[in-house]
């Protein structure tokens, strides 16, 4: 695996990859390396059969704070920084693979969630947060409207009408609120988080992966298309699961009474 120097990388034995943000001392605020090295980390684990599911989480107490604001102060560093370009460069590639890569990709929030750093969880397939976690689109406060693809994400996830009171008032929302709202899957005390993480993402690796990959390609095509069209795109899909290795053995385990045993091709 590659080393990187604000991103930590682990691969277990059982084909789970966790990428931990690493600069804890600003809640993992982003500067451009750490949003280099997350793209660079993705796109390996997208290619490395090894990797058959993916856990996002923060070293410290906070998940992500988004941009290091640091970097944004004209007082402090004399020039207007160009926010276009730091979008299209550094946090769209981001958010594009975790949606287009087929495998899964899990967020384990272990606090607070703010701005891009809120819209990085989002992004992810699943989301399951400790106790402790509040999500704050902290974009507004700022005077930025969401990014990281938020507007497109958080309809999607929760409705327009709460989508526009977080995006608009930029309050904390707390992990139980985000619990009703369908914004997290699951919330666990605390002390059990890294447990909870550890089952669901060997769950999902020992799981049919490309069966897994296709699924986010038909959700991911059935959010912007009419039904005749997702009819028609889904059965290209089912022909491709029926391919697969997988599918012949989950037939023969349930024939033969006895847990399925994928192999990921
Ligand atoms: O710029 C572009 O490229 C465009 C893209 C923008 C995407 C964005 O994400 S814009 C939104 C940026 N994020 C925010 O506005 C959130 C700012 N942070 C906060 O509001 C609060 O820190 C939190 C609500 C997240 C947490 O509050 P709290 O009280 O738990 O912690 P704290 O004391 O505020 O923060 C702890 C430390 O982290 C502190 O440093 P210090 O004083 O101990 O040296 C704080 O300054 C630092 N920190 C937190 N967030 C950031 C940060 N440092 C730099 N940038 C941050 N975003």
């Amino acid at each position: 695996m590659a080393g990187f120097e604000f991103l930590l990388n682990e691969l277990d034995e059982h084909g789970v990859l966790t990428l931990t943000l690493n600069r804890a001392d600003c809640l993992n605020a982003f500067n451009d390396e750490m949003s280099f090295e997350l793209q660079k980390a993705l796109k390996d684990a997208e290619k490395n059969a090894d990797v058959r599911s993916i856990v996002l989480t923060g070293a410290g107490r906070g998940f992500s704070a988004g941009q290091d604001l640091r970097s944004r102060s004209v007082a402090a560093n004399g020039a207007t920084p160009h926010l276009g370009d730091s979008i299209r460069e550094r946090y769209s590639p981001i958010i594009s693979k975790l949606r287009s890569m087929e495998k899964p990709v899990l967020a384990s929030i272990n606090g607070v969630a703010a701005g891009a750093g809120a819209s990085l969880a989002f992004a992810c397939d699943l989301r399951i947060a400790n106790s402790s976690a509040k999500f704050i689109q902290a974009f507004v406060k700022v005077g930025l409207i969401p990014d990281s693809a938020a507007c497109w994400l958080l309809p999607r996830l929760v409705g327009f009408g709460r989508a526009m009171e977080l995006a608009l008032l930029g309050d904390v929302i707390s992990a139980d609120t985000a619990l009703q709202w369908g914004l997290v899957n699951q919330v666990v005390p605390d002390d059990q988080l890294t447990v909870a993480t550890q089952q669901l993402a060997q769950q999902l690796a020992q799981g049919p992966t490309q069966a897994i990959g296709l699924i986010k390609r038909a959700m991911n095509k059935a959010m912007s298309v009419d039904l005749d069209t997702y009819l028609a795109y889904e059965a290209n899909l089912q022909e491709i699961a029926g391919r697969t290795h997988d599918y012949q053995e989950g037939v023969s385990a349930f024939l033969e009474k006895r847990p399925a045993q994928f192999a990921g091709r």
